[in-house]
C-alpha cells in the first residue's frame, strides 16, 4: 500500500509542477497590458519644493527645513531611540548605584577599621577614669531608711527600693536592694557619685515598689541641691516623698512617707585629680549593703531581654539562673521570640566569685503540650572573673543550642570592702 502511494505521489508531484509552469507562462503572455505610456521625464531642478519633499521623504527634516526644524528632528530622533536610551540609562544608573554603594561600604569599613569600633553589642558604661577627669568631686550617698511608705500591692506591704542619680549625668541610676514586704525599710547602703558641678547639680531619688511581674510602681521622689551641702561635712536629710517637683500640684499634699539619707560631698584634692584607673575605681566602688560578709559582696544579675529564641514545640520563654547551686527564675513571657524581662536578682556571697560561672538558660514551658511540657531554648555559661574585675558588665550572649538566640545580661559586683 505504502509502495503504491509513494509511486503515485511521485508522479502526481512531477506532473503537477510541469503543468503549473506551462499554464503560468501562457497566462503571463496573454495578460500583458496592451497600452503603456512613456514616463514624463523632468529635471529635479524644475520640480517645486512640495513635489520634491514628496518624492524624497527619507531625507532628514533638518536638511529640507530651516534651522529651527533641526530641533524638531533631533527630538524625533530621541523619541525613536527613547526605549533604547532608557534601557541604556537604567543600566548605567544601576552601575552608578552599585559603585556608589560599593564605595560607601568601602569607606565605612575603612573608617571602622581606623576607629576600631567595639564589635560587641554592649551598652557602654563610662570608664571611671575618663569620667573622673571631668569630675571635680564625689558625692557619697547613704540611703539610710524610709518611713511610713504606702501600700502598693493588693496583698501585703510594698517591696521598696531606691534609685539615685545626679542631674545632668549620663551614668545609669544606682539602685539599692529591694526590701520585701516592708513599709519602714532600712537599707544603710552607700553609693559614690561623681560630681561635675556642685553649684548646679542636684541629687534625684525615686522610690519604687518592686514587682515580680510587670511594671514597678512609683512610690515617690524628691531632689536635693548639692549647693546645700558643705564640703566634707555629712548632712543627715529627712525628706517627704512627693509625686513630682511641681509645688502647685495638689497630688503632692498626699502623704507618701519619708526618706532619710546621709550625704557627704568631697571635692577632689590636687593629688587625687591625677589618679589612675584602679585608684579611681576603688574610690568609685559602691559597697555592698551592710550585713554582707566581710571579704565577700553582692552579685547583682539583671536579665534584660532575649532575641530570636525559638522552641520546637512552644516558645514561652523564661530565664533560669543557677549560681553556686542556687536557682532563680524570671517570669514567663507567653509566645514571644523577643521577650523582655528587666528582672534583677541578687546573690550574697562570702568571697568574690572569681572562679565561678553563672549558668543562664532560656526555657519554655507549656501546659498544653503534655508530652513536651518543658524545652530548652538555649543556654550560656558566663565566667564571673570579668565582673569581679570590672564591677559591671552589660553584654549580649549568643546562646548555645540555639540557632540565633541572644540573651542580654547585666552583671554587677559590689564587694563589701575594697579588695587589697
Ligand atoms: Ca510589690
Amino acid at each position: 500500500m505504502s509502495f503504491f502511494s509513494t509511486i503515485f505521489g511521485f508522479f502526481g508531484f512531477g506532473i503537477g509542477i510541469s503543468f503549473g509552469l506551462v499554464a503560468g507562462y501562457f497566462l503571463f503572455i496573454y495578460s500583458e497590458s496592451a497600452d503603456v505610456k512613456d514616463p514624463e521625464i523632468q529635471p529635479l531642478a524644475n520640480q517645486d519644493s512640495e513635489t520634491l519633499q514628496r518624492i524624497i521623504p527619507e531625507i532628514p527634516l533638518w536638511i529640507k527645513n530651516p534651522d529651527f526644524d533641526r530641533v524638531d528632528w533631533l527630538n524625533r530622533l530621541i523619541e525613536y531611540m527613547w526605549p533604547y536610551l532608557n534601557k541604556v540609562s537604567t543600566v548605567c544608573l544601576k552601575y552608578v548605584w552599585l559603585l556608589y554603594y560599593y564605595f560607601q561600604e568601602l569607606i565605612k569599613d575603612q573608617v571602622a577599621n581606623m576607629y576600631l569600633w567595639p564589635k560587641t553589642l554592649d551598652v557602654q558604661i563610662m570608664d571611671p577614669a575618663k569620667a573622673m577627669r571631668r569630675a571635680i568631686g564625689i558625692l557619697v550617698v547613704k540611703v539610710v531608711r524610709a518611713m511610713k511608705l504606702k501600700k502598693k500591692d493588693l496583698l501585703g506591704a510594698s517591696d521598696p527600693y531606691v534609685k539615685i542619680k545626679l542631674s545632668g549625668d549620663n551614668m545609669p541610676a544606682k539602685k539599692t536592694t529591694v526590701k520585701h514586704k516592708n513599709l519602714n525599710p532600712e537599707w544603710n547602703e552607700e553609693f559614690n557619685l561623681l560630681v561635675k558641678d556642685p553649684e548646679t547639680q542636684t541629687l534625684e531619688f525615686e522610690v519604687y515598689d518592686w514587682e515580680q511581674v510587670g511594671r514597678h510602681d512609683f512610690m515617690g521622689m524628691n531632689v536635693v541641691a548639692l549647693k546645700e551641702l558643705k564640703e566634707e561635712e555629712t548632712k543627715v536629710i529627712t525628706l517627704d516623698l512627693l509625686k513630682n517637683m511641681d509645688p502647685n500640684d495638689g497630688a503632692n499634699d498626699k502623704s507618701r512617707g519619708q526618706i532619710v539619707m546621709e550625704l557627704t560631698y568631697k571635692a577632689f584634692k590636687e593629688e587625687e585629680m591625677g589618679k589612675g584607673f584602679e585608684e579611681t575605681e576603688m574610690m568609685m566602688m559602691d559597697k555592698a549593703p551592710e550585713g554582707t560578709p566581710p571579704g565577700g559582696g553582692l552579685l547583682v544579675v539583671v536579665v534584660h531581654e532575649a532575641q530570636d529564641v525559638e522552641g520546637k514545640y512552644h516558645t514561652n520563654p523564661q530565664v533560669r539562673l543557677i549560681f553556686r547551686g542556687e536557682e532563680r527564675k524570671t517570669k514567663h513571657v507567653k509566645k514571644n521570640r523577643d521577650p523582655r524581662w528587666e528582672e534583677e536578682f541578687q546573690f550574697v556571697v562570702e568571697e568574690p566569685p572569681t572562679n565561678d560561672k553563672l549558668h543562664v538558660e532560656v526555657v519554655s514551658t507549656s501546659s498544653r503540650n503534655l508530652l513536651r511540657q518543658k524545652e530548652s531554648l538555649g543556654y550560656a555559661d558566663i565566667s564571673l572573673a570579668d565582673v569581679v574585675t570590672n564591677k559591671r558588665i552589660n553584654e549580649r550572649y549568643h546562646l548555645i543550642d540555639s540557632k540565633n538566640g541572644r540573651l542580654q545580661i547585666e552583671l554587677m559586683w559590689r564587694p563589701s570592702q575594697p579588695a587589697t
